[in-house]
């Protein structure tokens, strides 16, 4: 109104003015960021900036995943920072630079590139050299990272330092491998599980050598393999597991706010070396802990049969659920236990078909502040004839007792998901953190 007041003419028409440079500037906010919200491949096509970096060529020439990880050095460093303050630091640089190895692992030739610490530029008395990255998007079950690393110690190779891969999640920092060495025998390979990891977390390259060591530290061709949330790793059908060696096809779910520790003290697993999947509740745990194993979406058009042998046992303890997702639907309580269960290993028999990829997982909920929860002895098959054994537990709850003379996991879906499914069986659990009570497994080289 105030162009009814002559003396504020003036005023008036710059306000007027502001308003109009206002309005442009946020026009041309918004065009700049409707146009940051597509990513220009470099074959031409322009896609939405959600496709890159997800662990899937989106792009006809897959330059949407160019800066993500996944390197060989040769042209630029894939999105790898060196963060390292001082001389002592990653850089990508040609092979030759040294003239052991001399070569790169990629082309294996003097002119391939490759990142490259100088031992000889040591700074400070606790020289530390450090690369990253940072992932963006959830990665998958088994997303896992592989990489080639060469060591090299001309004075003191019998001197051991570490290599160490880090998952860091905010504040917190997590090592995933430690490689210790003095002196590698050329390249060597290493690869490490990251897992489904939620998006926002960093891979990180630490190395610092021991004090009077001079080592030059070379890297070349990381890969990160099966990220994608559609890949699926070799074996991933591998499900029948007594735990003796490792977790077969079966993999954390890191977006759960406990983990299943694999164990063989305390409590005797069934077979010769007694290992089996185990969570413990103690007084420092939150009630609500839930820890998952998962497996890949298995294939479509079968009858799955399930058996596992579990543990539930304690003055105050939670429950385990067999939980299944078909592909494009929510998920489904096929079979839970509550409470104690006496000391003693039960049996379980469960009969899964699917007409699509069906996705299984164990969950365990903490559920008190003592007790434990244990699964062992897992055998999963396809049936031939469409059905799978009798159960050979009888109880009421959740098992139809084999009485079906064509047991059908629909009707068992049915009948125990109105009964048992709890209002917090899906979606993710609020109170998760990386340090997850549990934490995550060291694995370790030499
Ligand atoms: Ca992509
Ligand atoms: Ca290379
Ligand atoms: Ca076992």
């Amino acid at each position: 109104m105030l162009w009814r007041f002559p003396g504020f003419v003036g005023l008036g028409y710059e306000r007027r003015s502001m308003k109009t440079f206002i309005l442009l500037s946020v026009l041309l906010v918004l065009a700049s960021s409707s146009h940051k919200e597509k990513f220009p491949c470099k074959s031409g096509e322009s896609l939405p900036v959600g496709v890159v970096c997800d662990f899937k060529e989106d792009c006809q020439d897959g330059s949407d995943e160019e800066f993500c990880g996944t390197c060989d050095f040769e042209r630029h460093s894939c999105g790898w920072t060196n963060t390292s303050a001082t001389p002592y630091s990653w850089r990508r640089q040609m092979a030759n630079i040294t003239i052991v190895p001399g070569e790169d692992h990629t082309t294996e030739g003097p002119w391939g590139h490759v990142m490259h610490i100088n031992g000889s530029e040591k700074a400070g008395m606790s020289p530390k050299a450090t690369m990253e990255y940072l992932v963006v998007h959830q990665a998958a079950l088994a997303c896992q990272i592989s990489f080639w690393y060469h060591i090299y110690d001309d004075e003191s190779p019998s001197s051991s330092s570490t290599l160490q891969v880090k998952l860091i999640q905010g504040t917190a920092e997590v090592p995933l491998l430690e490689i210790s060495d003095g002196r590698t025998n050329g390249w060597e390979n290493a690869t490490v599980l990251i897992g489904n990891q939620p998006g926002g977390f960093k891979l990180s390259f630490f190395f610092s050598p021991q004090l009077l060591s001079v080592k030059d530290v070379m890297l070349d061709d990381i890969r990160m393999d099966y990220c994608g949330q559609d890949d699926v790793p070799p074996e991933s059908d591998l499900l029948s597991c007594d735990f003796e060696k490792n977790m077969c096809s079966w993999y954390h779910d890191y977006t759960a706010s406990l983990m299943w520790k694999r164990r063989k003290d305390k409590l005797r697993g069934l077979t010769a070396n007694g290992y089996y999947m185990v969570i413990e509740a103690d007084r420092n745990m939150n009630i609500s802990s839930t820890a998952r194993l998962k497996s890949i979406p298995q294939s479509a058009n079968e009858v799955i049969c399930v058996s596992f042998w579990y543990h539930i046992f304690g003055n105050s303890i939670g429950s385990l659920k067999f939980i299944s997702k078909r592909s494009g639907e929510p998920e489904t309580v096929v079979w839970m236990r509550s409470g104690t269960q006496g000391n003693k290993w039960r049996f379980a028999d469960l009969t899964i078909s699917s007409g699509k990829p069906v996705q299984m997982s164990f969950e365990a909920v903490a559920g008190g502040d003592q007790g434990r929860i244990a699964i062992d002895e897992i055998v999963v098959s396809s049936s031939e004839s469409g059905s799978c054994p009798p159960e050979r537990e009888c109880t009421f709850q959740g098992s139809l007792c084999g009485l079906l003379s064509e047991p059908s996991a629909d009707f068992n879906w049915e009948r125990v998901t109105g009964m048992s499914r709890p209002a917090n069986s899906s979606g993710p659990i609020a109170d998760h953190t990386l340090g997850t009570e549990q934490g995550l497994p060291v694995h370790q080289i030499k």
